[in-house]
């Protein structure tokens, strides 16, 4: 049986002590909650995780994860964040291409092609951001994004390799706009980014493939989107701030 993840995305919120106190709250609310085959997991801002993960010992069903990671293992890029160096801190996970990282920073899928290599390498579990903009899905060229998002930048792994991921689906025009997905229009993409799995690895595989829904994701919508077929979880941004509505999405499960 595949794994149920609610993956918080705290994004740049929440300074050293604000974040501490947050993931303590979480934990405290989170750790009868998340039983099974599930997994609640913060990605915090990197200032956080090593602290995060301390915090975290004892819970088997809490992880941490970073939001991004640089695409080479080490050098001369003043500023950035290697795999290795999140790993070191006991992380676990690294959310990869989310939109505001390919609309604000320019990331290609060949970028984040070798970004998903160097955090498989360095034993981070990639959660992989794919979705398409308003215009694209107004232009009935969703699924093309979604098949390009896929090829260029998971599809070159080998099946060993992909198993280690969890894809997101994000669409665009759902995420920070307190707009979501219907929950058909996101099964509907879900059910198509699994059958691409199916097609280009083995029904085994894609069945065993966790994909979360993320955007504008709350205590509200969760349940109906998370009792679909191919949804197992989600990545919550705004609801993932406050630790009553974090707790409240992840009990959807019980
Ligand atoms: C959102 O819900 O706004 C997100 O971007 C989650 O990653």
């Amino acid at each position: 049986m595949r794994k149920k993840i609610v993956a918080g995305n705290w994004k740049m919120n929440l300074d050293y002590n604000e974040g501490l106190a947050l993931f303590s709250e979480i934990i405290n609310m989170v750790k009868d909650e998340a039983t099974g085959t599930q997994e609640a997991v913060i990605c915090s801002p990197f200032i956080h995780i090593h602290s995060l993960v301390q915090l975290s010992k004892g819970y088997s069903k809490i992880a941490v994860g970073a939001q991004n990671a640089h695409q080479e293992e080490k050098g001369a890029y003043t500023g950035e964040i290697s795999a290795k160096m999140i790993k070191s801190t006991g992380a676990a996970y690294v959310i990869l291409g989310h939109s505001e990282r390919r609309q604000y920073f320019g990331e290609t899928n060949a970028l984040l092609a070798k970004k998903t290599d160097t955090a498989l390498k360095n034993d981070l579990r990639p959660i992989f951001c794919i979705g398409e903009t308003l215009q694209e899905r107004e232009a009935n060229t969703h699924f093309d994004v979604i098949k390009t998002q896929l090829v260029d930048g998971i599809f070159h792994l080998d099946a060993e390799a992909f198993a280690k991921l969890v894809i997101a689906y994000e669409p665009v025009w759902a995420i920070g706009t307190g707009v979501t997905a219907t929950s058909a229009q996101a099964q509907e993409i879900h059910e198509f980014i699994r059958k691409e799995i199916a097609a280009k690895y083995s029904q085994e595989v894609a069945d065993a493939t966790t994909i979360l829904y993320g955007g504008s994701c709350n205590p509200t919508n969760a349940a109906e989107l998370f009792a679909q077929p191919d949804i197992d979880g989600g990545l919550i941004g705004g609801a993932s701030l406050k630790s009553r509505d974090f707790t409240d999405i992840v009990k959807t499960f019980n």
